[in-house]
């Protein structure tokens, strides 16, 4: 079974109770829920989590090294400004996909530059909660599509040593 960790970063815990015309009126446990229901229609484990400190989300990122296949994660401010953040996934590398909820390129200029992007394997920003379950679908889609050609080498390779030993 494919094992996802699912990182939200700081205050995203006040989704829904504060600045809902950015960010809506959902909360952090509806999207929980919506992605641990994904999850279940996927066959996924997912592992999910919110930090409101940087230290704990590089530890978390690193830990994932061994026992997960892949990370979601919305580093929320810490993506304008962590250099740890981006070097932990670089270090762990396992398919990572960034979620934001608001489209951070048609805001503030400052949001625009991801320390993330650029060792994700794709951002998705604007849709709202959707995206993580966007997200989801893709990494799962990348996983699997990873495995089965892994499997259709291996076999290939195999054909090509009996064809060999016949010749
Ligand atoms: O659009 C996103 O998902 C962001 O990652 C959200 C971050 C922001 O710093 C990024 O530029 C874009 C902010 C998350 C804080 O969420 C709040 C929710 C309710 C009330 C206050 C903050």
């Amino acid at each position: 079974m494919l094992r996802v960790l699912i990182l939200h970063g700081p205050n995203l815990n006040l989704l829904g109770s504060r600045e809902q015309s950015i960010y809506g009126t959902v909360t952090l446990d509806a999207i929980d829920a919506s992605l641990s229901k994904l999850g279940d229609e996927l066959g996924v484990a997912l592992d999910i989590r919110q930090s409101n400190h940087e230290g704990e989300l590089v530890s978390w990122i690193q830990e994932a090294r061994s026992g997960y296949d892949g990370i979601i994660i919305n580093p929320a401010a810490y993506t304008h400004t962590s250099v740890a953040i981006r070097d932990a996934l670089a270090a762990v590398e396992l398919p990572t996909i960034e979620v934001h909820l608001s489209n951070i390129h048609r805001r503030e200029e400052f949001r625009r530059c991801s320390y993330v992007s650029g060792v994700a394997l794709g951002q998705i920003c604007g849709f709202g909660p959707t995206g993580y379950l966007l997200a989801l679908r893709g990494l799962c889609e990348h996983l699997s599509s990873r495995t089965s050609k892994a499997s259709t080498s291996r076999s290939q390779s195999m054909r090509q040593a009996g064809t060999r030993r016949n010749r």
